[in-house]
């Protein structure tokens, strides 16, 4: 898609159809890792909507060896193409259909961008998406041209005897000299970003599904033979997807065979190829003494998103890849919805939102804010942001929550239907809403263009003599880059009215025949409205978007005695957690504000008050209890703060958990001990909660250690049998300077020295570590053997970590943790552009920092400016300086 100069940006305006369909594409690899050759047959013909007799042909490639063109069979020499680093023309062809042959070579282990063909560990693999085929071969690279496949590996039966691509598996045979050779067919037409192939020695774990239909479908999971017992979570999460997408959407698989390959080097989580998801290895294996409850849970997360994307994102793609949120939002919400249906609805909505305020709302706030359909890139790469996924996804629930279940249900079959097998546009996806619903959507569409979070400023005011309550709602969204003037967006506001015994009150609207009890919705359109309640006998406290209804941000006047009203009785348990949050959020905020005026943090009363009142309520549901009991962390507190002073928010903080430590010491205990659980492990909804409550009490404990307490955490972290627990206990032990600390890092390290992924949450707990020193830890943690550049999971673990995990040391004073982390990012730049360009992201923020940091962190930006060299880099350090 991109023509003209590589840094020129990509415009949605200047979509234009292809020039040519292709039909089938007949691909051959002769696959070795140092030098792997590829013959691509395509059949050709002109697309009759393009309107464009006489194109030239324009074939996409990057670092590829051109060893033969061939035009209908015959050889085409260089007079009559032309060839540059990144496509191949060829000016004439013929009127009607026609075939070309391409033959290249790739050199697969020299690849450390992780895009294209690549070798990991001893396999080789590939990543499609989004623009990594043409990686392999000249071709069409863009999502609109839909090829069907067929596609023959050959490789060195010793090294490689697995050898998959898409689809079904028609034939394998003997080759010369050890080699062998497997063909694949897939018979769904499907865009370039889809393909995918992995060979390697391989262990396979297989199931079965029996669709609804009665189809029987096997399930093949590949791993490496050590990691042979860690295949049983993701298959049964397979299982339970396909299940649920069945009974959800009334949609079944449609081949015969399922694949998924775990792979160790993975820029990203997982990708979704037709029949044969690549995951990386951090989203598929897990045994209960490897893997923790958040690597079960995202697991299943991501099986079920991968899975997901057969329908939304395979059989219905995506026009062009501005319309990268069709298939990605789409996707994320039905993933969230799986969640929920999975486990409990309030905790799955309390964590989602959590994941779209920790990122998504600061990038809407930021230089790199961009609308869920972008209007322009350089890089595409740079656009898998939070913006698309979960901004997106929130979108998509608006749609769900505005529809009613089954309005949105006939909207998606309706979409299902009329588009299946085609490349298409979000307007596409809106339309057959709109139709299936007889619905205008068209302000809707807004949440599409336009970037930023909305806020919405509400003030009320109670008559009790005539028993009303009036609310005036103002919404308005600040400028972001390139739109200085918002529009009003259609906002779903759900609410409810709290009375004085902590019930819903039934709300009635000035003009309404009857009452409505329970939650509402109001629709907002409009820049300011008003909404009258009457017949209350008592002044209520509002209950304000309940379960988090859109992307906003309320402004509401709460006081104290509210948000603990609120947050002892919301009939709508996403809104009592956030009572919650709210109320710590106002008072570390102010805490950390009496420290920069040179004032000492302590424990706010309120705060106190409100955490000891939740420990002595019963725990229904432990997991919401847990989150409950868990302050709100620094990313997202400084979000609230007008400059960012990361030294305050980390002493507001500490002194409040320090605080509630030692003020109620006996209440953590009593908690551990009676959610502490003693039967073997298992992943179900109440044992992970049991888990995350007795770990959040260790955790405060842990906060001011005394004897029993460090005794009590060795002993868990000595005895535990998952690593769940034995983490948690970890974690406390890394974030206390005590003498422990040393003794269970070394004892972790020497028990798991040889298994990577829990190597890497060995290294994420030192460089999350907000003791003293964190640069230095870094840098040592980098010198470690088990350290690696080229690995994107350990550069995550330890950079990644370091960057957006641990404020207070990466914000350090003198600039020394923007400076490594600028080194870093140039270090990775010739080798993987797109994993430099994600850790320039804790950067661009540094506008909104107190005034050292910020210029300590622009002379990063600008030093990147300078030196970095690839469009991924450039685009974002551009962005990021304005
Ligand atoms: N489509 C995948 C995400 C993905 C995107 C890009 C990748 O490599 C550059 C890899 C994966 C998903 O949403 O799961
Ligand atoms: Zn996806």
């Amino acid at each position: 898609m991109r023509e003209g100069s590589p840094h020129a940006p990509v415009r949605l305006t200047d979509y234009q159809p292809p020039a040519y369909l292709l039909d089938t594409v007949d691909l051959h690899f002769q696959l070795d890792p140092g030098r792997t050759r590829v013959r691509a047959e395509m059949a050709l013909r002109p697309n009759p909507a393009a309107g464009e007799p006489g194109a030239p042909l324009v074939l996409h490639g990057q670092e590829l060896e051109l060893l033969r063109l061939e035009l209908d069979g015959e050889p085409l020499t260089r007079a009559v193409y032309s060839v540059d680093a990144e496509r191949l023309v060829i000016p004439e062809v013929p009127d009607g259909a026609f075939t070309v042959v391409v033959e290249t070579a790739t050199r697969p282990e020299a690849n450390t961008a992780l895009e294209g063909l690549y070798t990991s560990g001893g396999k080789l693999c590939t990543q499609c998406e989004p623009e990594g085929f043409r990686r392999i071969t000249y071709f069409p690279d863009r999502p609109d041209v839909l090829a069907r496949y067929t596609v023959t590996l050959e490789a060195d039966r010793a090294s490689y005897p697995v050898l998959l691509a898409n689809g079904n598996r028609v034939a394998a045979g003997e080759g010369e000299e050890g080699r062998h050779w497997v063909r694949w067919e897939d018979p769904f037409p499907k865009p370039s970003y889809l393909f995918a192939l992995v060979a390697g020695d391989l262990t396979c774990c297989t199931d079965r599904f029996t669709t609804a239909s009665g189809r029987e479908v096997d399930l093949h999971l590949y791993t490496e033979a050590h990691n042979a017992d860690r295949g049983d979570h993701a298959l049964a999460s397979l299982k339970q997807a396909m299940r649920w997408d069945e009974e959800a959407y009334g949609r079944e698989y449609d081949l015969d065979l399922y694949q998924v390959v775990a792979v160790d080097d993975f820029n990203m989580g997982a990708m979704e190829n037709k029949g044969l998801n690549l995951f990386n290895s951090q989203f598929v294996l897990a045994r209960p003494d490897t893997a923790t409850d958040a690597d079960y849970t995202n697991i299943q997360a991501v099986v079920g998103h991968e899975y997901f994307h057969n329908w939304t994102g395979n059989r219905i793609t995506c026009r062009d890849w501005f319309q990268l949120s069709l298939k990605e939002g789409l996707t994320v919400f039905r993933e969230q919805q799986f969640a929920a249906a999975m486990g409990s609805e309030a905790v799955a909505r309390i964590d989602s939102v959590d994941r779209l305020r920790g990122a998504q709302f600061p990038e809407d706030a930021g230089p790199t804010a961009h609308p869920v359909r972008p209007s322009e890139y350089v890089e595409i790469n740079n656009f898998y942001t939070p913006t698309v996924y979960e901004k997106g996804a929130e979108v998509v629930r608006m749609l769900h929550n505005a529809l009613g279940p089954e309005g949105f249900r006939a909207g998606c079959d309706r979409y299902f239907e009329r588009f299946d097998g085609q490349a298409v546009t979000v307007e596409d996806f809106l339309t057959a809403l709109e139709e299936a619903n007889d619905r205008d959507l068209r302000q809707f569409r807004r949440w599409y263009t336009q970037a930023g979070t909305p806020q919405l400023e509400v003030r009320s005011s109670f008559d009790a003599e005539a028993g009303t309550f009036d609310l005036c709602v103002r919404q308005h969204t600040p400028a972001t880059p390139g739109q200085p003037a918002k529009e009003p967006v259609p906002i779903p506001l759900a609410l409810g009215l709290v009375g004085a015994d902590g019930h819903d009150l039934p709300m009635q609207l000035e003009g309404e025949e009857a009452a409505i009890h329970g939650s509402r919705v109001l629709l907002l359109r409009y820049e300011e409205e008003r909404f009258r309640f009457t017949g209350l006998t008592e002044e209520p406290v509002p209950s304000l978007l309940r379960g988090f209804s859109a992307p906003a941000e309320v402004d509401y006047p709460y006081s104290d005695a509210e948000l603990a009203h609120l947050a002892g009785h919301d009939s709508d348990l996403f809104n009592r957690w956030e009572a919650g949050q709210r109320l710590a959020r106002t008072h570390l905020l102010a805490q950390a504000d009496a420290v920069r005026s040179g004032g000492e943090a302590r424990l706010p009363g309120p705060l106190h008050q409100a955490i000891s009142r939740l420990l002595e309520a019963p725990a229904d549901d432990a997991a919401l209890m847990a989150r409950a009991l868990t302050l709100p962390d620094e990313g997202q507190l400084a979000e609230y703060m007008e400059t960012i002073d990361p030294d305050a928010l980390h002493a507001a903080r500490e002194a409040a958990r320090t605080g509630l430590a030692r003020e109620l010491r006996e209440g953590w205990w009593s908690l551990r001990e009676q959610f502490r659980d003693a039967g073997p492990y298992r992943f179900e909804p109440e044992a992970v909660g049991r888990r995350a409550l007795a770990n959040t009490a260790l955790g405060y404990l842990m906060a001011e250690p005394d004897e029993a307490a460090r005794e009590a955490c060795m002993e868990q972290f000595r005895e535990a049998d998952n690593m769940t627990d034995q983490l948690a206990a970890l974690r406390a032990l890394a974030a206390s300077d005590i003498p422990e600390r040393q003794e269970a890092l070394e004892a972790f390290y020497e028990r798991w020295q040889d298994d990577p992924l829990v190597v890497d949450k060995w290294l994420a707990i030192q460089a999350a570590s907000p003791l003293p020193g964190g640069v230095e830890r870094v840098q040592a943690l980098m010198d470690h053997p088990a350290f690696s550049l080229t690995n994107p999971n350990k550069v995550r673990a330890v950079i990644g970590a370091f960057a957006m995990r641990n404020p207070v040391q990466f914000h350090r004073p003198d600039g020394a943790g923007y400076r490594l982390l600028a080194d870093l990012v140039l270090e990775l730049d010739g080798r993987n552009p797109q994993i430099a360009a994600r850790l320039v992201k804790p950067l661009t923020r540094w506008r909104r920092f107190v005034p050292e940091r910020e210029a300590a962190m622009h002379a990063e930006l600008e030093r990147l400016r300078e030196r970095a060299g690839s469009p991924d880099v450039g685009e974002m350090v551009d962005r990021a300086l304005g």
